[in-house]
């Protein structure tokens, strides 16, 4: 008995000396890509997250922030993800859903009203689920950022009602949930990297795009759009992501602080993006766009098209996570 005794004293004497030891971390280059610009609110936020990391571990390690989608599109950066060969990205959960298809929940059009209740989604049980769904397939999602509610713009003529999305080619992310969003709507919808959009704008072979306005910004979308129409016709998340390989070979320790980093990154790209967003407008007319805010009537007309997709995207997420997700919501529109 006071053997025991004696080697659980010894053993917490132990642990509490690691503690206040240097903590394991190993000299480490993490390649973080991105498919924004690098003046935009993802660049700025990989930057902060960046420093974060390198403060934490003593300059162990060095993360390098490679935007542009120099590395690639989302989907070829997902997949050096899995294979291991490089480290992190953030980008669209929509360009994720031919992976782990329950990602599909955050592409429901008109699902989410305000920020209020994407921050109480994403960062609750729901949103945990659906970034569990990444693991096995290779991809440690870490936590979610803010890319916004999307909007419309097109260099064919301003879009006021339903009816005038007929004929539009527009560009749309690799995934079959907007791209039968778009077609049920009326448009010719052509899914396209991001990579490839401005210059598929510039050379008109689209007529149009869908993203927020800070998107719209910082790439520069305004030099080759006329037209905006404020439709906030779906939240669209950004998630953190880890290549799996890579993360099950670092210790408790640098996970941690990866995971503390991108929650502090997190909080901070959300109040830059949402204060970058009030402004843009006011930029973007100044630069020449012609905007215009869908009615709420055409807004529920819209609606009323998507019934289908809605449906659809209910069972390929499985029809527990969405009636999960709609008690939520609706949680928070009694409270
Ligand atoms: C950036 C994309 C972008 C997304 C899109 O790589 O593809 O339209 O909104 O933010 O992830």
């Amino acid at each position: 008995m006071r053997f025991k005794f004696a080697l659980v004293g010894t053993l917490a004497a132990l642990v509490a000396a690691g503690a206040v030891q240097a903590q394991d971390f190993k000299p480490r280059i993490v390649r973080f890509g991105y498919g924004l610009v690098d003046d935009s609110n993802q660049g700025r936020a990989v930057r902060l997250f960046a420093k974060e990391v390198e403060k934490a571990t003593g300059g162990k390690m060095k993360v390098r922030a490679i935007g542009n989608a120099s590395l690639g599109s989302d989907t070829q950066m997902q997949q050096a993800l899995i294979g291991g060969a490089q480290e992190m990205m953030v980008g669209s959960t929509a360009t994720l859903v031919g992976i782990a298809p329950q990602m599909a929940l955050w592409d429901t059009p008109f699902l989410i009203n305000n920020t209020k209740e994407a921050d109480a989604l994403l960062d609750g049980p729901v949103g945990d689920k659906v970034r569990a769904t990444l693991e096995p397939k290779g991809i440690v999602g870490l936590v979610y950022w803010e890319n916004g509610f999307r909007n419309l713009t097109n260099n064919k003529h301003p879009v006021t009602k339903l009816e005038d999305m007929n004929g539009i080619k527009l560009r749309v992310m690799q995934n079959n949930v907007f791209l039968d969003s778009f077609k049920a709507l009326g448009a010719n919808a052509v899914p396209l990297p991001f990579s490839e959009l401005f210059t598929a704008l510039e050379t008109k072979a689209v007529d149009g795009q869908e993203n927020p306005f800070n998107t719209v910004v910082s790439s520069k979308f305004y030099e080759v759009q006329k037209y905006l129409t404020v439709t906030n016709h779906v939240y669209s998340p950004w998630i953190v992501s880890v290549s799996k390989k890579w993360w099950d070979g670092l210790s408790k320790d640098e996970q941690k602080v990866l995971l503390d980093a991108a929650k502090k990154a997190r909080d901070f790209e959300r109040k830059d993006t949402r204060e970058e967003a009030t402004k843009a407008l006011a930029d973007l007319k100044t630069k020449g766009m012609q905007i215009n805010q869908l009615s709420a009537v055409e807004a529920g007309r819209m609606r009323d098209k998507l019934t289908q997709v809605n449906a659809t995207v209910a069972t390929n997420v499985g029809m527990d996570l969405w009636k999960q997700t709609q008690d939520e919501l609706a949680k928070m529109r009694a409270a």
